[in-house]
Protein backbone atom coordinates (compact mmCIF):
# COMPACT_ATOMS: atom_id res chain seq x y z
CA UNK A 1 0.00 0.00 0.00
CA UNK A 2 2.84 2.26 0.60
CA UNK A 3 4.41 1.90 -2.04
CA UNK A 4 1.21 2.48 -4.16
CA UNK A 5 0.38 5.73 -2.43
CA UNK A 6 4.15 7.16 -3.16
CA UNK A 7 3.85 9.68 -5.87
CA UNK A 8 5.78 9.41 -9.37
CA UNK A 9 7.46 6.86 -8.16
CA UNK A 10 9.31 8.41 -5.36
CA UNK A 11 9.46 7.52 -1.63
CA UNK A 12 6.77 9.91 0.05
CA UNK A 13 8.04 12.68 2.25
CA UNK A 14 5.90 13.38 5.23
CA UNK A 15 5.35 16.58 7.13
CA UNK A 16 2.26 14.90 9.17
CA UNK A 17 3.21 12.74 13.03
CA UNK A 18 3.65 9.75 11.44
CA UNK A 19 6.21 10.46 8.91
CA UNK A 20 9.07 10.19 10.43
CA UNK A 21 8.79 6.46 10.97
CA UNK A 22 6.73 6.16 7.84
CA UNK A 23 9.99 6.87 5.76
CA UNK A 24 11.86 4.54 7.67
CA UNK A 25 9.03 1.88 6.52
CA UNK A 26 9.39 3.02 2.87
CA UNK A 27 13.09 2.11 2.75
CA UNK A 28 12.12 -1.01 4.11
CA UNK A 29 9.33 -1.73 1.70
CA UNK A 30 10.56 -1.11 -1.20
CA UNK A 31 13.58 -3.62 -0.36
CA UNK A 32 10.74 -6.10 -0.04
CA UNK A 33 11.69 -7.45 3.63
CA UNK A 34 10.55 -6.67 6.95
CA UNK A 35 13.00 -4.61 9.16
CA UNK A 36 13.58 -5.51 12.81
CA UNK A 37 11.02 -3.66 14.82
CA UNK A 38 12.76 -0.66 16.04
CA UNK A 39 11.76 1.13 19.62
CA UNK A 40 8.94 3.96 19.84
CA UNK A 41 10.69 6.99 18.37
CA UNK A 42 8.56 9.95 20.04
CA UNK A 43 8.96 13.27 18.88
CA UNK A 44 11.13 15.42 20.80
CA UNK A 45 9.17 18.04 21.39
CA UNK A 46 6.66 15.70 22.64
CA UNK A 47 5.80 15.08 26.33
CA UNK A 48 4.51 12.02 27.10
CA UNK A 49 2.36 10.41 29.63
CA UNK A 50 5.05 8.98 31.60
CA UNK A 51 6.86 7.59 28.88
CA UNK A 52 3.40 5.42 28.28
CA UNK A 53 3.38 3.89 24.93
CA UNK A 54 -0.30 2.93 24.86
CA UNK A 55 -1.32 1.13 21.90
CA UNK A 56 0.97 3.14 19.26
CA UNK A 57 2.91 0.80 17.47
CA UNK A 58 6.67 1.43 16.74
CA UNK A 59 5.74 2.93 13.42
CA UNK A 60 4.09 5.99 15.24
CA UNK A 61 5.24 8.95 16.77
CA UNK A 62 2.91 10.32 19.76
CA UNK A 63 2.11 13.80 19.51
CA UNK A 64 0.43 16.51 21.00
CA UNK A 65 -3.14 16.95 20.30
CA UNK A 66 -4.98 20.51 20.80
CA UNK A 67 -8.38 19.76 21.26
CA UNK A 68 -10.79 22.77 20.35
CA UNK A 69 -14.72 22.72 20.41
CA UNK A 70 -16.78 24.61 18.09
CA UNK A 71 -20.68 24.56 19.68
CA UNK A 72 -22.05 26.20 16.36
CA UNK A 73 -25.07 25.47 14.88
CA UNK A 74 -26.19 28.65 13.00
CA UNK A 75 -24.61 27.21 9.66
CA UNK A 76 -27.04 24.40 9.48
CA UNK A 77 -31.18 24.44 9.15
CA UNK A 78 -31.54 22.22 12.37
CA UNK A 79 -30.71 22.71 15.44
CA UNK A 80 -28.28 20.45 17.84
CA UNK A 81 -25.35 20.53 16.64
CA UNK A 82 -24.11 22.87 18.72
CA UNK A 83 -23.60 20.12 21.47
CA UNK A 84 -21.50 17.88 19.20
CA UNK A 85 -18.48 19.07 21.32
CA UNK A 86 -20.00 17.93 24.58
CA UNK A 87 -21.15 14.72 22.94
CA UNK A 88 -17.24 13.44 21.28
CA UNK A 89 -15.55 14.53 25.26
CA UNK A 90 -18.95 12.69 27.00
CA UNK A 91 -17.52 9.56 24.79
CA UNK A 92 -14.59 9.91 26.23
CA UNK A 93 -12.37 11.62 23.66
CA UNK A 94 -9.19 12.86 25.50
CA UNK A 95 -8.81 9.92 27.47
CA UNK A 96 -8.82 7.30 24.91
CA UNK A 97 -6.83 10.01 22.71
CA UNK A 98 -4.38 9.82 26.03
CA UNK A 99 -4.29 5.85 26.48
CA UNK A 100 -3.18 5.34 22.88
CA UNK A 101 -0.18 7.45 24.07
CA UNK A 102 -0.80 11.24 22.80
CA UNK A 103 -0.71 13.87 25.09
CA UNK A 104 -3.50 15.52 24.98
CA UNK A 105 -4.47 19.50 25.65
CA UNK A 106 -8.53 20.54 25.75
CA UNK A 107 -8.41 23.70 24.94
CA UNK A 108 -12.46 24.28 25.29
CA UNK A 109 -14.90 25.41 23.23
CA UNK A 110 -14.76 28.70 21.14
CA UNK A 111 -16.84 31.54 21.86
CA UNK A 112 -20.06 31.36 20.13
CA UNK A 113 -23.44 33.20 20.21
CA UNK A 114 -26.28 31.08 20.21
CA UNK A 115 -29.06 31.73 17.68
CA UNK A 116 -31.42 33.00 20.20
CA UNK A 117 -29.64 36.62 20.70
CA UNK A 118 -28.17 36.76 17.02
CA UNK A 119 -29.30 37.89 13.67
CA UNK A 120 -30.30 36.26 10.66
CA UNK A 121 -28.77 38.38 8.63
CA UNK A 122 -28.93 38.04 4.82
CA UNK A 123 -30.66 35.09 4.19
CA UNK A 124 -29.09 33.93 2.11
CA UNK A 125 -25.90 33.87 4.25
CA UNK A 126 -27.53 33.07 7.14
CA UNK A 127 -26.09 34.48 10.74
CA UNK A 128 -22.68 35.48 8.99
CA UNK A 129 -22.12 38.11 11.16
CA UNK A 130 -22.25 35.60 14.43
CA UNK A 131 -20.38 32.32 12.20
CA UNK A 132 -17.64 34.92 11.03
CA UNK A 133 -16.58 35.84 14.45
CA UNK A 134 -16.71 32.57 15.89
CA UNK A 135 -14.39 30.99 12.83
CA UNK A 136 -12.58 34.04 13.12
CA UNK A 137 -10.86 32.37 16.78
CA UNK A 138 -10.90 29.45 15.32
CA UNK A 139 -8.64 30.16 12.28
CA UNK A 140 -6.06 31.34 14.93
CA UNK A 141 -5.96 28.95 17.25
CA UNK A 142 -5.97 26.24 14.70
CA UNK A 143 -2.83 28.45 12.91
CA UNK A 144 -0.77 28.88 16.53
CA UNK A 145 -1.59 24.95 17.43
CA UNK A 146 0.45 24.19 13.88
CA UNK A 147 2.97 26.81 14.45
CA UNK A 148 3.65 24.92 17.71
CA UNK A 149 3.66 21.73 15.76
CA UNK A 150 0.81 20.11 17.62
CA UNK A 151 -2.46 18.50 15.85
CA UNK A 152 -5.34 20.40 16.15
CA UNK A 153 -8.68 18.36 16.42
CA UNK A 154 -11.43 20.35 16.40
CA UNK A 155 -15.01 19.43 17.29
CA UNK A 156 -17.83 20.65 15.27
CA UNK A 157 -20.45 22.44 15.33
CA UNK A 158 -21.85 22.12 11.95
CA UNK A 159 -19.62 22.29 8.79
CA UNK A 160 -19.12 25.54 8.18
CA UNK A 161 -16.30 25.82 11.13
CA UNK A 162 -14.06 24.16 8.50
CA UNK A 163 -13.78 27.55 6.67
CA UNK A 164 -12.40 28.61 9.67
CA UNK A 165 -10.54 25.90 10.91
CA UNK A 166 -8.63 25.03 7.19
CA UNK A 167 -8.11 28.70 6.54
CA UNK A 168 -6.13 28.34 9.96
CA UNK A 169 -4.17 25.55 8.72
CA UNK A 170 -3.84 27.12 5.68
CA UNK A 171 -2.69 30.20 6.38
CA UNK A 172 1.15 30.56 4.48
CA UNK A 173 0.84 26.46 3.84
CA UNK A 174 0.58 24.49 0.85
CA UNK A 175 -1.94 22.18 2.42
CA UNK A 176 -4.26 19.49 0.48
CA UNK A 177 -7.38 18.69 1.92
CA UNK A 178 -9.73 15.34 2.03
CA UNK A 179 -13.39 16.47 2.65
CA UNK A 180 -15.26 13.17 3.47
CA UNK A 181 -18.86 13.78 3.53
CA UNK A 182 -22.45 13.29 1.74
CA UNK A 183 -22.68 16.76 0.43
CA UNK A 184 -20.10 18.55 -1.68
CA UNK A 185 -19.97 21.71 0.63
CA UNK A 186 -19.60 23.43 -2.19
CA UNK A 187 -22.69 26.02 -2.69
CA UNK A 188 -22.47 29.71 -3.11
CA UNK A 189 -25.50 32.21 -1.80
CA UNK A 190 -26.52 31.68 -5.66
CA UNK A 191 -26.83 28.50 -5.93
CA UNK A 192 -27.79 27.26 -2.11
CA UNK A 193 -31.37 26.11 -1.77
CA UNK A 194 -31.35 27.64 1.91
CA UNK A 195 -28.57 29.91 2.54
CA UNK A 196 -27.15 27.80 4.95
CA UNK A 197 -23.41 28.65 5.49
CA UNK A 198 -22.94 24.50 6.34
CA UNK A 199 -23.40 24.07 2.57
CA UNK A 200 -20.72 26.48 1.55
CA UNK A 201 -17.64 26.41 3.33
CA UNK A 202 -15.52 24.37 0.73
CA UNK A 203 -16.33 26.67 -1.69
CA UNK A 204 -15.38 29.65 0.15
CA UNK A 205 -12.09 27.89 1.02
CA UNK A 206 -11.20 27.80 -2.55
CA UNK A 207 -12.39 31.15 -3.18
CA UNK A 208 -16.02 30.68 -4.40
CA UNK A 209 -18.91 32.63 -3.74
CA UNK A 210 -19.58 36.07 -1.38
CA UNK A 211 -16.82 37.87 -0.92
CA UNK A 212 -17.86 38.86 2.83
CA UNK A 213 -17.78 34.60 3.64
CA UNK A 214 -14.61 34.00 1.76
CA UNK A 215 -12.73 36.82 3.53
CA UNK A 216 -14.44 36.42 6.69
CA UNK A 217 -15.37 40.06 6.42
CA UNK A 218 -12.03 40.92 5.91
CA UNK A 219 -10.35 39.59 8.79
CA UNK A 220 -9.33 35.42 6.95
CA UNK A 221 -5.82 34.96 7.55
CA UNK A 222 -3.34 36.15 5.10
CA UNK A 223 -2.12 33.43 2.11
CA UNK A 224 -5.11 31.05 3.44
CA UNK A 225 -6.66 30.43 0.42
CA UNK A 226 -7.07 26.11 -1.08
CA UNK A 227 -6.38 25.16 -3.81
CA UNK A 228 -9.18 23.32 -5.20
CA UNK A 229 -6.76 20.94 -7.19
CA UNK A 230 -5.52 19.46 -3.95
CA UNK A 231 -9.15 18.75 -2.39
CA UNK A 232 -10.55 15.18 -2.56
CA UNK A 233 -14.22 15.70 -1.59
CA UNK A 234 -14.95 11.63 -0.71
CA UNK A 235 -17.95 9.74 -0.39
CA UNK A 236 -20.78 12.61 -1.43
CA UNK A 237 -23.70 11.62 -2.74
CA UNK A 238 -25.90 14.83 -2.80
CA UNK A 239 -25.34 17.17 -4.61
CA UNK A 240 -27.31 20.62 -5.80
CA UNK A 241 -27.16 21.68 -9.63
CA UNK A 242 -25.57 24.51 -9.33
CA UNK A 243 -22.50 22.88 -6.65
CA UNK A 244 -22.25 20.30 -9.26
CA UNK A 245 -21.13 22.29 -12.34
CA UNK A 246 -18.92 24.93 -9.83
CA UNK A 247 -16.69 22.06 -8.59
CA UNK A 248 -16.26 20.75 -12.13
CA UNK A 249 -15.33 24.00 -12.66
CA UNK A 250 -12.75 24.64 -9.73
CA UNK A 251 -11.06 21.28 -10.32
CA UNK A 252 -11.80 19.78 -7.28
CA UNK A 253 -11.77 15.65 -7.30
CA UNK A 254 -14.73 14.07 -6.66
CA UNK A 255 -14.81 10.20 -5.59
CA UNK A 256 -18.38 9.92 -5.00
CA UNK A 257 -20.15 7.09 -4.08
CA UNK A 258 -20.04 5.58 -7.22
CA UNK A 259 -16.54 5.61 -7.61
CA UNK A 260 -16.22 3.58 -4.13
CA UNK A 261 -19.62 1.05 -5.25
CA UNK A 262 -16.64 0.38 -8.72
CA UNK A 263 -12.92 0.60 -6.70
CA UNK A 264 -13.94 0.38 -3.35
CA UNK A 265 -12.66 2.08 -0.65
CA UNK A 266 -9.20 1.47 -0.66
CA UNK A 267 -8.63 2.54 -4.35
CA UNK A 268 -10.22 5.39 -3.38
CA UNK A 269 -8.22 6.57 -0.65
CA UNK A 270 -5.27 6.15 -2.34
CA UNK A 271 -6.26 8.08 -4.93
CA UNK A 272 -7.78 10.97 -2.90
CA UNK A 273 -4.21 10.41 -1.15
CA UNK A 274 -1.98 10.99 -4.03
CA UNK A 275 -4.36 14.52 -4.65
CA UNK A 276 -4.54 16.08 -1.02
CA UNK A 277 -0.67 14.86 -0.95
CA UNK A 278 0.54 16.93 -3.77
CA UNK A 279 0.59 20.07 -1.34
CA UNK A 280 3.30 20.57 0.32
CA UNK A 281 2.95 21.24 4.13
CA UNK A 282 0.75 17.87 4.78
CA UNK A 283 -2.93 17.31 4.41
CA UNK A 284 -5.62 18.57 6.80
CA UNK A 285 -8.45 15.94 7.25
CA UNK A 286 -12.30 17.34 7.50
CA UNK A 287 -15.28 14.54 8.58
CA UNK A 288 -18.47 14.79 8.36
CA UNK A 289 -20.41 12.34 10.59
CA UNK A 290 -23.28 12.56 7.64
CA UNK A 291 -21.26 10.54 5.19
CA UNK A 292 -21.74 6.83 7.09
CA UNK A 293 -25.29 5.65 6.37
CA UNK A 294 -27.84 6.66 8.64
CA UNK A 295 -27.95 2.94 9.63
CA UNK A 296 -24.47 3.77 11.66
CA UNK A 297 -24.74 7.32 12.29
CA UNK A 298 -28.33 8.42 12.96
CA UNK A 299 -27.37 11.50 14.73
CA UNK A 300 -26.74 13.97 12.01
CA UNK A 301 -29.17 16.45 10.54
CA UNK A 302 -29.07 16.30 7.05
CA UNK A 303 -28.84 12.11 6.77
CA UNK A 304 -28.68 10.77 3.19
CA UNK A 305 -28.93 6.92 2.27
CA UNK A 306 -26.37 4.71 1.11
CA UNK A 307 -23.89 6.14 2.64
CA UNK A 308 -20.33 4.43 3.79
CA UNK A 309 -20.79 1.40 6.02
CA UNK A 310 -18.87 1.19 10.00
CA UNK A 311 -15.46 -0.12 8.23
CA UNK A 312 -15.26 2.24 5.06
CA UNK A 313 -14.95 5.17 7.66
CA UNK A 314 -12.55 3.55 9.81
CA UNK A 315 -10.06 2.53 6.90
CA UNK A 316 -10.86 6.02 5.14
CA UNK A 317 -8.93 7.34 8.21
CA UNK A 318 -6.98 4.69 8.87
CA UNK A 319 -5.22 4.86 5.49
CA UNK A 320 -4.99 8.76 6.15
CA UNK A 321 -3.01 8.40 9.47
CA UNK A 322 -0.41 5.90 7.51
CA UNK A 323 0.26 8.51 4.68
CA UNK A 324 1.94 10.38 7.33
CA UNK A 325 0.71 13.38 5.65
CA UNK A 326 -1.98 14.32 8.45
CA UNK A 327 -1.53 17.36 9.86
CA UNK A 328 -4.97 18.34 11.82
CA UNK A 329 -8.94 17.10 11.32
CA UNK A 330 -12.59 18.16 11.94
CA UNK A 331 -15.24 16.34 12.95
CA UNK A 332 -18.33 17.72 12.18
CA UNK A 333 -22.23 17.74 12.36
CA UNK A 334 -22.83 15.41 15.24
CA UNK A 335 -26.34 15.83 16.55
CA UNK A 336 -26.99 15.11 19.85
CA UNK A 337 -30.42 15.77 19.74
CA UNK A 338 -31.21 13.41 16.89
CA UNK A 339 -28.83 10.50 18.46
CA UNK A 340 -29.54 7.47 19.90
CA UNK A 341 -27.72 7.18 23.36
CA UNK A 342 -24.57 9.01 21.24
CA UNK A 343 -24.40 6.21 19.30
CA UNK A 344 -22.91 9.23 16.86
CA UNK A 345 -20.71 11.41 18.95
CA UNK A 346 -19.33 7.75 19.74
CA UNK A 347 -18.44 7.03 16.44
CA UNK A 348 -17.01 10.26 15.84
CA UNK A 349 -14.64 9.68 19.04
CA UNK A 350 -13.77 6.17 17.13
CA UNK A 351 -13.12 8.01 13.91
CA UNK A 352 -10.78 10.22 15.71
CA UNK A 353 -8.69 7.27 17.33
CA UNK A 354 -7.93 5.79 14.23
CA UNK A 355 -7.20 8.65 12.51
CA UNK A 356 -4.46 9.19 15.00
CA UNK A 357 -3.26 5.68 15.08
CA UNK A 358 -5.51 3.25 17.06
CA UNK A 359 -5.62 0.07 15.04
CA UNK A 360 -7.04 -3.40 15.73
CA UNK A 361 -3.75 -4.93 14.98
CA UNK A 362 -0.17 -4.92 13.42
CA UNK A 363 -0.01 -2.43 10.53
CA UNK A 364 3.29 -3.48 9.06
CA UNK A 365 1.82 -6.78 7.55
CA UNK A 366 -1.03 -4.58 5.69
CA UNK A 367 1.69 -2.07 4.79
CA UNK A 368 3.92 -4.23 3.34
CA UNK A 369 2.23 -6.69 1.33
CA UNK A 370 4.05 -7.89 -1.35
CA UNK A 371 2.42 -6.44 -4.91
CA UNK A 372 -0.63 -5.02 -3.07
MN1 LIG B 1 -20.51 18.76 5.39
Amino acid sequence: MLLRLSRQGQALHGRGFFAIAQRWMLGDTAAGTFAPRLPIEYNSATPTRNGARGFLDSQEVAVLIDLIGVPLDLGAGRRGVDMGPSAMRYAGLCRQLAALGHTVNDLGNVEVPIAEVGAVGDPQLRYLEPIQVALVQLARLVDVSLQNKHVPVVLGGDHSIALGSISGAASRRDIGVIWIDAHGDFNTPQTSPSGNIHGMPLAALCGYGDERLISLQGQRLPDSMVDPRKVALVAVRELDPGERRLLAEAGVHVFATEYIDRHGMYETMCRAIEVAGAAHDGIYASFDLDVFDPAVAPGVGTPVPGGLTYREGHLAVEMIAECGELIGMDLVEVNPILDERNITGTLAVEIALSALGKRVWDRSELACTPGS
